[in-house]
């Protein structure tokens, strides 16, 4: 008793400092991270929840995997930064060794996904006009409604969530909305010849985990290649074996990088443009990129773009070293197999209960939809308070848009952690009766 006591205040006193002195730009579930080791996350007080957010995807290679430890201790100690102002000794074997795995030409190194989008946004438009011929300032992006692609204020002049865009006008000229999977939409959208770029999720994370048409993707990349217009993939979220392969654009050409080597390069109806952030560096530190072939990334001459941190030593490094760990450990294919589990399963608790609506995803990026209603005593029932039950039950998972749970567990779980992580979900639901 004294203990929990003692240890309860530890996680207020966590809470209270970060509600008095941060911004509250968040509304985090309560709970104080302290540690972190694969699959398992540790609060102040000790207890041991499996973390089925992943922060959002990024730890996909698990918590503190000990070969990115072990990596970035050594990089430390030799160098960190050198700004791009000279060359340093990591950036080159990289930069080879991401184009050598996605099959591009070109990559450019920056730090959050939503650097990496802007990224991809200014090289569209620049190539809109140096490439295509479209006049000086008229250059335009097709996007889709309940896009999910940053917080910058051109990305949120993209979107169309309230949450995102309201109050921070006036936004960036140039973007056009279509509903999202509708290929007759896209083909009108493209008829305007100052389209430069499509810019889409393959398969949308924010907005619920909407997986599209199996046939969207492709059908989409040879749309925009028969318009001149470029095929942007957002695989900020979706990608580094997320969804089963190791870009989830591969799903729509049949690529074999379950297997451990990509082979996207080798489609043609491969991505003219990937975005990629977050599991890149396996949660060790914030590394993004894009990748193009030079006919597209030659668009950026010296002094066009860049950052102080994009690039350095200790994000080359750490980046190599994470995305070997995803080759090696085989963790796209083994996405591929426990997502088919778990959605398995997850469907089990759909048929038995009334207010759990359904399942949707691919490999390890999986949402189930809640019913919100209100408990016969008057209490509200969401998202939220079957969160918290799965947190007193041992697992962490974030509720959004208040009827939907994303659940995204670190790849590296096994099989029998998952089976017990569905066994933590069906106790819970019950309770949320
Ligand atoms: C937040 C979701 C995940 C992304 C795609 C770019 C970015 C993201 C497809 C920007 C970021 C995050 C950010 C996080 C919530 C979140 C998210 F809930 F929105 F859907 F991942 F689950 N493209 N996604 O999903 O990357 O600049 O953040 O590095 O709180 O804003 P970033």
């Amino acid at each position: 008793m004294q203990i929990s006591t003692e240890a309860s205040s530890k996680t207020q006193q966590a809470i209270a400092l970060e509600n008095k002195y941060g911004a509250h730009n968040y509304h985090p579930l309560p709970v104080v991270l302290d540690r972190g080791k694969g699959v398992f996350v540790w609060d102040v007080e000790g207890k041991r929840y499996y973390d089925f957010l992943s922060a959002y995807s990024a730890v996909n290679q698990g918590h503190c995997h000990p070969r990115l430890v072990k990596a970035m201790q050594e990089q430390a100690a030799e160098i960190t930064l050198t700004s791009r102002a000279f060359y340093n000794s990591r950036l080159g074997e990289y930069a080879k060794y991401v184009c050598d795995t996605f099959g591009y030409q070109k990559m450019l190194p920056m730090n959050t996904g939503a650097e990496a989008v802007e990224t991809a946004l200014k090289m569209a438009r620049k190539w809109g006009y140096e490439k295509k011929g479209i006049a000086k300032d008229q250059a335009k992006i097709v996007v889709c409604e309940g896009n999910f692609h940053g917080r910058t204020i051109s990305i949120i002049s993209a979107s169309t969530d309230p949450d995102s865009n309201t109050g921070f006008g006036p936004y960036t000229p140039g973007f056009v909305t279509i509903p999202y999977n509708d290929l007759p939409a896209l083909e009108q959208a493209l008829e305007d010849p100052t389209v430069c770029a499509f810019l889409v999720e393959p398969i949308q994370g924010e907005a619920g985990v909407f997986v599209p048409d199996e046939d969207y993707v492709g059908a989409a990349i040879r749309l925009c290649r028969s318009r001149n217009v470029l095929f942007m993939a957002d695989e900020v979220q979706t990608g580094i074996a997320r969804t089963g392969k190791l870009l989830a654009c591969c799903h729509s050409h049949g690529c074999s990088c379950t297997s451990g080597m990509c082979r996207n390069g080798e489609y043609a109806n491969k991505p003219d443009v990937v975005i990629l952030g977050k599991a890149v560096s396996g949660g060790m530190y914030p590394v993004s990129m894009v990748l193009a072939d030079d006919a597209v990334m030659d668009v950026f001459t010296p002094g066009s773009h860049g950052s102080t941190f994009g690039g350095n030593p200790m994000a080359a490094r750490l980046a190599m070293e994470a995305l070997e760990i995803v080759r090696e450990e085989g963790l796209a294919a083994h996405a591929e197999k426990l997502g088919v589990i778990f959605r398995a399963e997850m469907q089990k608790l759909v048929e038995e209960f009334s207010y759990v609506k359904l399942v949707r995803g691919k490999g390890l990026l999986n949402a189930v939809v809640i019913e919100a209603r209100t408990a016969s005593n008057g209490d509200p029932r969401t998202a939220w308070e079957l969160c918290l039950l799965l947190r007193d039950n041992g697992l962490l998972a974030k509720p959004t848009h208040g009827d939907i749970i994303r659940f995204a567990p670190p790849l590296v779980i096994t099989e029998e952690q998952l089976m017990e992580c569905c066994r933590v979900i069906a106790l819970s639901v019950k309770q949320f009766a």
